[in-house]
């Protein structure tokens, strides 16, 4: 079952892992550089300032202090790791580029503190990575590498795929990840259901999918973290996250580059499905590092059903 002879699952060590993973040692001191980077997210999440920083996003959302301050430890450790020549972050305005040459490099997407609005009311919060190998960041996300995520909860762990099946790691009371599950695996169908956004603006045909979900007994699960959210339908290996079209907002609200292809990433490789409500997201052709669109995620056959009603086929 585990790669290391004589170890239970508990003592493997995420660096260890990766070594065995049979992938280029830049992109296993990339992945270790993004779990160090987050014990000291941990800790700012923990002890920081939750006040507002008196600036915006991209998107001209307020930020807070804790959005500055965790965007700024994650892209120093991935500014100075030596392996990577673009950086895309939610809470930047551009593209930060390390190095002109992306000769063995990796590019960066990440949104550093993902629902970092929950902080103050005691939620999970968490940071999203997608990986790229050379410069381009604004490529469909079936071309990333790597994707992964740190879910800042009661415990704290990070779940990440290379492209060969999905991981989780754990960490411990030393703040070591180590690994607690592997091969992670969807269900074809599920039983509970994240429907983003205000339903009052929700049209005809994510009404009636949302009737139907009901009605075959799926039950609401949603926290307005889209880490745990995400993460309870992983780890459960059943449900839907849906953040759908809006009346006044048709791209509804997460964005493709820092949430959805890397969230995508891991679903498809742990066999299920996100989709626009037409096309995979993986497969969307990014216009711009704001592009938003609407979500569709989980187990592939609700991932379906959702666009046979978007479609009107059902
Ligand atoms: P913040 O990062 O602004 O807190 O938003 C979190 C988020 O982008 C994502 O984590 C949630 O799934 C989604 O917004 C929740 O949005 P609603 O509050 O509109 O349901």
């Amino acid at each position: 079952m585990f790669s290391q002879p004589g170890k239970t699952k508990f003592q493997v060590d995420l660096r260890q892992h990766l070594r065995d993973q049979n992938i280029s040692g830049n992109l296993v001191h990339l992945i270790c550089e993004v779990a160090e980077a987050s014990k000291y997210v941990i800790n700012a999440v923990r002890t920081g300032d939750l006040g507002v920083a008196g600036t915006s996003n991209l998107y001209g959302e307020e930020q807070l202090a804790l959005d500055v301050l965790s965007d700024r430890i994650m892209r120093k450790r991935l500014q100075h790791s030596g392996v990577v020549c673009n950086i895309a972050s939610e809470e930047m305005e551009e593209i930060f580029q390390v190095t002109s040459n992306p000769q063995g490099m990796f590019s960066v997407a990440y949104d550093p503190l993902d629902g970092s609005s929950l902080v103050d009311v005691n939620l999970a919060v968490g940071t999203i990575v997608g990986i790229y190998q050379g410069q381009d960041l604004l490529q469909p996300g079936r071309k990333m590498v790597g994707a992964m995520y740190i879910l800042y909860g009661p415990r704290v762990s990070l779940v990440y795929s290379v492209g060969k099946g999905v991981y989780e790691f754990t960490m411990n009371q030393l703040m070591e990840y180590t690994l607690t599950r592997e091969q992670i695996q969807m269900k074809p169908c599920g039983d509970i259901y994240s429907p983003g956004g205000l339903r009052k603006k929700y049209n005809e045909s994510n009404e009636r999918f949302i009737r139907y979900l009901e009605e075959k007994g799926s039950k609401l699960r949603y926290s307005g973290g889209f880490v745990p959210d995400i993460n309870q339908i992983l780890m459960k290996g059943k449900g839907l996250f849906m953040y759908p079209a809006l009346d006044g907002s048709p791209n509804g609200k997460l964005r493709l580059l820092f949430e959805l292809n890397p969230m995508a990433f891991l679903l498809e490789q742990a066999g299920g499905a996100a989709t626009n409500g037409e096309i995979p997201i993986l497969d969307i052709e990014p216009e711009g590092l704001d592009q938003r669109c609407p979500v569709y995620i989980g187990c592939r056959e609700d991932v379906s059903k959702a666009g046979e009603f978007l479609n009107g086929t059902c």
